[in-house]
């Protein structure tokens, strides 16, 4: 039985009928899927973001997105479905986020693929539209980042383009918001139209072309008709492709080795060849360069001959961080008072009006201590973290990141980690979580999971709560040197640890570091304030929704059995916490609250200084009184150590075992336990024969 196109919405394995077919346009009518496909940092998540009001992570480098994120976009009351996927340069699979991109456009088949193109760099960009336009996608193209070709004195002309491709285009500047309307109408005048178009016919020269037609032979039945020629492309190419293709494969490998034997150069470079061949073509029709102002990326260029300095790429790197957490304090600090200020302010009106209307004790102590206390100290701590978000977000969108990977490779070769590895480590700044998803652009499976059982010694930024508090109290000058040694000492046991484990696990050679470097481009202040304000609101809401919960449980905790003191040690949390302290009296913090907080800290590290806050029944500045009498400088490093080291979070400890599954996330949770426990140790015995 032939192969006929697909129901949009449901795959049909019978001839359709006319009545299917009616109804399959009643439905396309109604709800549409669009994929966004494209290169590696073409803007395609800046556009997803734009057309359906959503948040993903955008950054000026390749490889931000690794999943599909679906979203929806609404013109006059019409609503279809965007997806948004990992770039990828073809439709071919080498990492596992090239793998989500083709498996959607290929097995999924979307009703329609917006093909986001760098406008700046057409030639390479077109390639993947070219192969989408051979599958016979419903293709719309959109020429992003046109305000950069432009100021490169790049012309294109969007109706020829239009016509040599068969398809509509686009032009958008992503980060404006130019063309985006435009945009959303195509996109929804893509349901009326069939979900297929014919398949972009490149020659390839006869030989070639005799090859995919007896390849095309051989997959009769197997694949749909219209896409056969496409298949016999690829296993031409040399891919390896479903099973039932067996027999079609073996007569493309016969076909290749013949022309490699004969031309003494392979089918598949035959193929590229031609296909950039016809992309080389349309270029000449439709693109213009002004040689009045075309001009190279010279201030990339003049940049990056500093950054990436030989000597100087790596002290500027972590003079940059040095310089991160100076702004965090200095510009954060003066905020943070003032919100603590009007937590402090709240809870003694409180007092006084509970006092008024001679409430119960218990519901005083529940109002300030767990939710005034432990949850305002962790808000009071929002403009400090807002402040790294905006430094993480001006580094993320500059392009500097991509900078720093390449910098930092030759370092991390030497200690056995692959270059590309840096970035999941420098976004585990911003949050584990979502840099251990970042991995997915590795492309050997050892050096992901090498770099996921390091990254939760990245210090997030829902560690810094905890620095704040300590570093307030014991280092008042030297906060952002102190801080920043955590960061470091993070980053240093990271590495040696990959070294480790790379040498107890997989003993194998690194690859050599392929990475494009994006041109720098000038951080708006939307691309900034934009993902920042999402940050600090999911801070903001965690605080809420995982901080107040732990500390009402650790307030009931610490009243229980009924009677005894607030929080004293005969409490059940002082008994709970009693059990564990002499484990960290060796590290200079054997109290049972110390115990309790890192135990709290499990559910997420925000709640380490909200529970302190709690038991302690404090503010932010009551509790730095606290901590400098009952700790050390010394044991007070040991401790921000300690949390800096120890068990990872359960977000961050579910996200490995979704990737690496149970062993590997019971083996991270053992190893940084022993790791934080053995150096905080460390550091408290050793300081206390020096200090
Ligand atoms: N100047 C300029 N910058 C843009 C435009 N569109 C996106 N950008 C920037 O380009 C960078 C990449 O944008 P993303 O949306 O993350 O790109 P992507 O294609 O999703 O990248 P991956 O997910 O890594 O494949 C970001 O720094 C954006 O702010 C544009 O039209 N003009
Ligand atoms: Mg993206």
């Amino acid at each position: 039985m032939p192969f006929r196109p697909k129901c949009p919405i449901r795959v049909l394995r019978s001839r359709p009928t006319p009545r299917n077919d009616a109804r399959c346009q009643v439905r396309a009518k109604r709800q549409i899927k669009i994929a966004i496909a494209g290169n590696p940092n073409s803007g395609k998540s800046t556009i997803f973001n734009a057309l359906t009001g959503a948040n993903v992570a955008v950054g000026n480098w390749p490889g931000v997105t690794v999943e599909r994120h679906e979203g929806r976009s609404n013109y006059r009351g019409h609503e279809v479905t965007i997806v948004d996927l990992p770039g990828t340069y073809a439709l071919d699979a080498w990492t596992l986020d090239e793998r989500v991109a083709r498996d959607f456009l290929i097995k999924e088949k979307p009703d329609g693929v917006i093909a986001v193109v760098d406008a700046a760099n057409l030639e390479r960009n077109l390639y993947l539209v070219v192969q989408l336009l051979e599958l016979g996608a419903r293709v719309v193209v959109v020429l992003n980042m046109i305000d950069i070709a432009r100021g490169k004195g790049v012309e294109i002309d969007t109706a020829k383009l239009a016509a040599a491709l068969g398809v509509k285009v686009v032009s958008t500047v992503a980060t404006t918001g130019e063309g985006i309307e435009q945009l959303r109408e195509v996109i929804h005048n893509l349901g009326r139209e069939e979900k297929t178009a014919p398949p972009l016919r490149i020659d390839y020269g006869a030989e070639v072309e005799r090859g995919i037609e007896s390849v095309a032979n051989a997959l009769a039945r197997k694949v749909p008709d219209n896409e056969r020629r496409w298949w016999a492309l690829k296993l031409l190419e040399g891919e390896t492709a479903l099973p039932e293709m067996a027999e079609a494969e073996r007569v493309a490998a016969g076909i290749r080795a013949e022309l490699t034997q004969r031309h003494k150069h392979d089918a598949s470079s035959a193929i590229v060849e031609r296909r950039y061949g016809f992309i080389k073509g349309v270029i000449r029709e439709c693109v213009h360069k002004r040689p009045d102002i075309a001009r190279g990326p010279e201030l990339s260029e003049a940049i990056d001959s500093i950054v990436l300095n030989r000597w100087l790429g790596v002290p500027l790197f972590f003079l940059l961080m040095a310089l991160t957490f100076y702004l965090v304090f200095a510009l954060g600090t003066p905020l943070a008072e003032l919100i603590s200020r009007l937590f402090a302010f709240l809870g003694k009106e409180l007092h006084t009006g509970l006092a008024l209307f001679r409430a119960p004790e218990w519901l005083g102590s529940f109002l300030a201590d767990a939710l005034i206390d432990g949850v305002g100290t962790v808000l009071s701590l929002v403009p400090n973290i807002a402040i790294l978000y905006i430094i993480i977000s001006l580094l993320e969108d500059s392009g500097y990141m991509a900078r720093a990977a390449f910098v930092m490779d030759r370092f991390m070769h030497l200690l056995g980690l692959h270059g590309k590895s840096f970035i999941p480590i420098i976004m585990g700044f911003g949050c584990n979580v979502p840099a251990i998803l970042a991995t997915h652009t590795l492309e050997s499976r050892k050096d992901r999971i090498l770099t996921i059982l390091v990254t939760p010694l990245m210090s997030c930024s829902a560690r810094l709560p905890i620095y704040i508090l300590f570093t307030a109290a014991f280092f008042p000058r030297q906060r952002g040197m102190v801080v920043f040694s955590l960061y470091l000492l993070g980053i240093l046991l990271a590495v040696l640890g990959a070294r480790l484990f790379r040498w107890l696990f997989f003993r194998a050679e690194t690859a050599p570091l392929i990475m494009e470097l994006p041109p720098y481009h000038a951080p708006t202040v939307r691309t900034v304030l934009r993902p920042t304000w999402h940050r600090t609101l999911l801070f903001i809401r965690r605080a809420v929704v995982v901080v107040a919960p732990t500390v009402v449980v650790i307030w009931l905790f610490a009243r229980l059995p009924w009677g005894v003191p607030y929080a004293a040690q005969e409490s059940l949390l002082g008994k709970i916490g009693s059990l564990f302290a002499p484990l960290l009296k060796p590290a200079g913090f054997g109290y049972w609250w110390a115990a309790v907080t890192l135990l709290a800290g499990v559910v997420a590290k925000e709640v380490v200084v909200g529970t302190m806050a709690t038991i302690h029944g404090v503010g932010p500045e009551g509790l730095a009184l606290i901590v400098r009498h009952e700790f050390t400088p010394l044991s007070a490093y040991a401790f921000m150590v300690m949390s800096l080291l120890y068990l990872p979070c359960i977000a961050t400890f579910t996200a490995i075992r979704r990737e690496l599954g149970w062993r590997w996330a019971t083996f991270t949770a053992g190893y940084t336990l022993m790791l934080g426990w053995l150096t905080a140790t460390a550091i408290y015995q050793i300081g206390r024969v020096f200090l």
